[in-house]
């Protein structure tokens, strides 16, 4: 993997760069969609090329793992062969889902022991394992197996933790340094700053990872219930201990706003369920506002979905046909939805990216960020 900033704004910390990898370049800053089982919840390939323009899309090593299965990964040819994705893959590590999902786990130095919250059966991830996997998985970029605390942590559970995670971080390293990728094509790892909200403990995480000197670097452990203003403080912080000269992964955040407030801190890449998720629910983010599809206002609106939308459907149909969609229970409805969403978070990093070149992001952030939050 290959990083060229292109240009860093002169009145905020936003940077454009680009992302070279074996399965195509990235330009930053980007949104990753959210494949967490090699799909993206209702989208085509076809249409997450053509319409959302994703470059980058999210796989999740917990629920591939489970399903699938390795064996039919392996199989496959890895995860590019099976989904019919091409273009580079991402695969957080577990390190997140292992603690919010799976039943009954147990830490311990050597991993984490854990019940599937498929069918309860058991299951163990170990630093070493975890990288073994995302080799069979076959993603571009890899991410470190972390611990990623509850957002209330006090100080001594978030040292506890994080110093668990530098521990693990080690063995990661040990561990893909010393295997080789399976099917031709090379993969990187990007390692993870933890700290929960303090201070003292970011700035430690942060030059503790910095040291290895990977290729990219993530920041985890954020948008977990800690207030907004503790998760924009330590965005900053850690981005000033981070290296400029590589890319900073900000995992799990956020909203529109979340994300155009932390490419001006300096982050370059972003992924999370909320545009599909929400979207699956009948909530639409555009460049105007938040409309609720279900909400009875629209049932005879028959403008176009978004007239600044981004997705061809977003002018093919109306406000009052995706309405009644979803009041249908049309699968068509949450597709429309999600692709909608998805389209408006990848024109929303995408004008971010222009507006730095052009040397007037922070008026238009600033600006855009007003209309983002109305209720519509
Ligand atoms: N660690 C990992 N994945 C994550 C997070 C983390 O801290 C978060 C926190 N926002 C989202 N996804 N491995």
């Amino acid at each position: 993997m290959d990083f060229v900033l292109q240009k860093t704004d002169a009145s905020s910390s936003a940077r454009v760069g680009l992302i070279t990898t074996d399965h195509g370049q990235i330009e930053t800053p980007i949104f990753m969609p959210v494949g967490t089982v090699g799909s993206v919840k209702g989208i085509h390939v076809r249409d997450l090329k053509d319409e959302v323009k994703a470059q980058i899309i999210l796989g999740n090593t917990y629920h591939l793992y489970l399903r699938p299965g390795l064996d039919v990964l392996k199989a496959a040819g890895g995860l590019h062969r099976f989904n019919a994705w091409d273009r580079p893959i991402l695969t957080d590590s577990g390190g997140f889902q292992v603690f919010s999902l799976s039943h009954r786990r147990k830490l311990r130095e050597e991993g984490a022991e854990f019940q599937s919250h498929i069918d309860g059966s058991r299951h163990f991830f170990s630093p070493e394992g975890v990288m073994d996997i995302e080799r069979v998985i076959g993603a571009d970029i890899m991410m470190a197996f972390d611990e990623c605390p509850p957002g209330d942590s006090d100080n001594k559970y978030a040292k506890t933790s994080m110093e668990l995670t530098h521990r693990w971080l080690k063995r990661c390293v040990d561990r893909f340094d010393s295997t080789e990728p399976l099917y031709g094509y090379s993969q990187t790892l990007f390692p993870i700053v933890q700290g929960s909200g303090y201070r003292d403990l970011r700035t430690q995480s942060a030059e503790y990872i910095a040291s290895f000197e990977r290729e990219g670097n993530a920041i985890g452990g954020l948008a977990v219930g800690e207030p907004e203003d503790v998760m924009y403080e330590m965005i900053e912080l850690v981005n000033n201990i981070l290296p400029k000269d590589k890319p900073r992964y900000l995992m799990g955040v956020g909203t529109p706003i979340n994300i155009l407030e932390a490419i001006a801190l300096g982050v370059d890449m972003f992924d999370c369920v909320m545009p599909t998720r929400n979207g699956r629910n009948g909530m639409l983010f555009t460049s105007q506002g938040i409309i609720n599809i279900k909400n009875e206002k629209w049932k005879k609106d028959f403008s176009p979905i978004d007239a600044e939308g981004h997705s061809a459907y977003d002018l093919m149909y109306s406000k009052a046909y995706l309405r009644h969609l979803f009041v249908a229970g049309e699968m068509l409805g949450p597709q429309i939805a999600s692709q909608h969403n998805l389209a408006f978070y990848l024109w929303l990093v995408g004008e971010a990216r222009q507006q730095i070149l052009a040397g007037t992001f922070v008026e238009w952030k600033d600006k855009i960020i007003k209309q983002l939050g109305q209720r519509l």
